[in-house]
């Protein structure tokens, strides 16, 4: 499969889609969605991608739910120890904790989250279980974990050596600096030409072959964060956002920017307007640099969407997004995100 991997630019996807057409009817309104219609599919943020979608592709590619696919997906970073970015190996706050913020939601709306849980690698498994077994949407720190081992998942140590060394080095300096693209930069085996900055974190968005949508997020955080600071990977509406009649959108970078904006929200409301999901997602960063003209070339942020009809796109801020593309047709199609500068 990875001989037949393929960098293209968005572009080229574009021009290649004919105007099939599927509009989307919501609530009486007609919404034109041009494009083939493409299910099922999953895509996710940066080169790790590839691996989760191939994860999730398993489940999808049998007529499975796609809430299942994007958790068994995002749960192969999260268990690969060269990630330093997302769960177990992810690099840890100022203090040496390993923190992890995570959620999901599916095709009803439902939700759940774990906010900066320590001590167990599959961070995004837990939030799914806040979804299905509480009445709650958000469970943080120490009562994340409680719910964690009281439902049998393991308490382990996820500061890897290497992680601890990066750490130690930090403190020399221990200067709070977001590194751009990280995860590119740290654990790409294929770097795109052209990367330039790096940053994280895997969102993933998966339309099944039943026409339902589902997104998971999960993340370790910016690395060296302060101990108890939440991005927006676990917050609904910031760091993914999934509405079964439109779309779904996640988000990569500074989460700080993206909360304030409510992005992904944000990127599926715009959908929901009438914006292609590369234009939806252009203009959520757009609106970041609006707000914050003078840090638009300090930070990285990227957000990723998919429509009702399977078509996708992405936008960040700076060069060097990627983004990981599965389907029918290719399992391991890795695109170059377009960005501002
Ligand atoms: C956060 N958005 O914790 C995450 C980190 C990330 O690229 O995606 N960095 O703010």
């Amino acid at each position: 499969m990875i001989n037949r991997r393929k960098f293209i630019q968005k572009s080229l996807l574009s021009t290649a889609a004919l105007s099939l057409g599927n509009n989307l009817s919501v609530n009486g309104k007609t919404i034109e969605s041009k494009g083939k219609v493409t299910k099922p599919i999953v895509i996710s943020t940066w080169d790790f991608g590839i691996a989760a979608n191939q994860a999730a592709w398993k489940i999808l590619k049998d007529n499975g739910r796609a809430l299942d696919a994007v958790e068994a997906g995002v749960r192969i970073p999260e268990a690969d120890l060269k990630n330093v970015t997302v769960g177990k190996g992810g690099y840890p706050d100022r203090d040496g904790h390993v923190t992890l913020d995570a959620c999901i939601m599916d095709e009803n709306g439902n939700c759940g989250a774990v906010l900066a849980m320590e001590h167990i690698t599959h961070a995004i498994s837990v939030a799914r279980l806040v979804m299905e077994k509480t009445p709650h949407v958000m469970l943080a720190g120490e009562g994340a974990l409680q719910f964690a081992l009281e439902n049998g998942f393991q308490k382990e140590n996820l500061l890897t050596e290497s992680a601890e060394k990066a750490w130690q080095e930090w403190l020399k300096k221990a200067e709070y600096k977001p590194i751009m693209n990280i995860e590119n930069q740290h654990f790409s085996p294929n770097k795109l030409p052209g990367n330039q900055y790096n940053h994280d974190t895997i969102g993933m968005l998966a339309l099944d072959a039943k026409g339902n949508l589902s997104g998971a997020c999960t993340t370790s955080g910016m690395a060296f964060k302060m101990h108890g600071r939440v991005g927006d990977s676990p917050i609904i509406g910031a760091g993914l956002y999934v509405d079964n009649e439109i779309g779904a959108a996640t988000s990569t970078g500074v989460g700080e920017e993206v909360v304030r904006t409510v992005g992904s929200f944000l990127v599926v409301e715009l959908m929901r307007q009438g914006y292609s999901p590369e234009d939806a997602c252009k203009e959520a960063v757009e609106r970041i640099i609006r707000k914050k003209p003078q840090k638009a070339k300090e930070i990285q942020v990227g957000f990723l969407a998919i429509n009702k009809n399977g078509q996708y796109g992405a936008y960040a801020l700076q060069k060097g997004f990627s983004f990981a593309v599965c389907n029918e047709e290719t399992q391991d199609l890795l695109i170059k995100g377009k960005s501002i500068f």
